[in-house]
């Protein structure tokens, strides 16, 4: 899903090259070299987003009404997780194919305090003109079966190389922290058993995911008798 657009407006040369600039490395090596070299572009990525983010963060620090970011993740898949992903989904070993079907490879975590506060945060990055957001899948307004809840964007941000411009995905995932407390177990519970967790620990997992849920309402709420809807 990388793209690539021209550097300079009307430079043939460098609107001539696309992403295979990429995939083709000028000198033998092996697909480990070539896979880390297709990385980086996904860390330059995660590095704009996060500078994006920890601007909001401070911003909205500054005008009085509280931060909404708790804390923030970024991951750059591991090239191991990034292959056994690749062979989960069926997906050919080799960087086209790799590039147009796992979007997740950079991922950022946004923590924050109250579900309000994700849907803000969210369209706060999201309004931002060099941001596209390429797809939405609400989580909160309809969890997983197992309860999961999150926002997850995928967005495409411009990394600016020395020679052209490469659009980059990035998954955004945004969640309150009791969402995030019953995420990080649930992983665990997930790991140990996997794949078959006792369906008496699905069911309280759902169960304390219901719970999660609840203490949102609850806590947005009282949040709002004392301060009022943050502005
Ligand atoms: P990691 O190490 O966290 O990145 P996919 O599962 O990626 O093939 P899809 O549709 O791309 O499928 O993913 P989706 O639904 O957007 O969710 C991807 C990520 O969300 C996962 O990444 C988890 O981080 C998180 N996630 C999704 N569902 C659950 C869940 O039920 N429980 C928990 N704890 N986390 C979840 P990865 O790739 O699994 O791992």
């Amino acid at each position: 899903m990388t793209t690539e657009q021209p550097a300079v407006s009307g430079d043939q040369e460098i609107a001539r090259r696309t992403d295979k600039t990429l995939a083709v490395p000028s000198a033998p090596s092996t697909f480990a070299d070539d896979l880390s070299h297709f990385m980086l572009v996904y860390k330059f990525g995660l590095a704009e987003i996060g500078t994006k983010i920890s601007i909001l963060a401070e911003e909205l620090a500054h005008r009085g009404r509280g931060n909404p970011i708790e804390h923030v993740l970024p991951r750059l898949k591991t090239t191991q997780s990034l292959t056994a992903k690749a062979h989960r989904i069926s997906c050919p070993l080799n960087l086209d194919d790799l590039r147009a079907r796992i979007r997740d490879i950079a991922g950022i975590r946004i923590v924050c305090s109250f579900v309000s506060d994700v849907y803000t945060v969210a369209d706060m990055l999201t309004r931002q003109p060099d941001v596209t957001l390429i797809e939405t899948k609400d989580y909160i307004a309809r969890p997983k079966t197992n309860g999961y809840r999150s926002l997850h964007l995928i967005v495409e941000i411009p990394v600016f190389l020395s020679d052209r411009v490469v659009s980059v995905p990035v998954e955004v995932q945004l969640r309150t922290v009791a969402m995030d407390f019953w995420a990080s177990l649930e992983h665990k519970i997930h790991y140990k058993y996997d794949p078959d967790v006792p369906a008496a620990l699905r069911q309280e997992l759902a169960a304390a995911a219901e719970d999660a849920a609840r203490l949102d309402v609850r806590m947005e709420r009282l949040h709002r008798e004392i301060h009022g809807p943050r502005r």
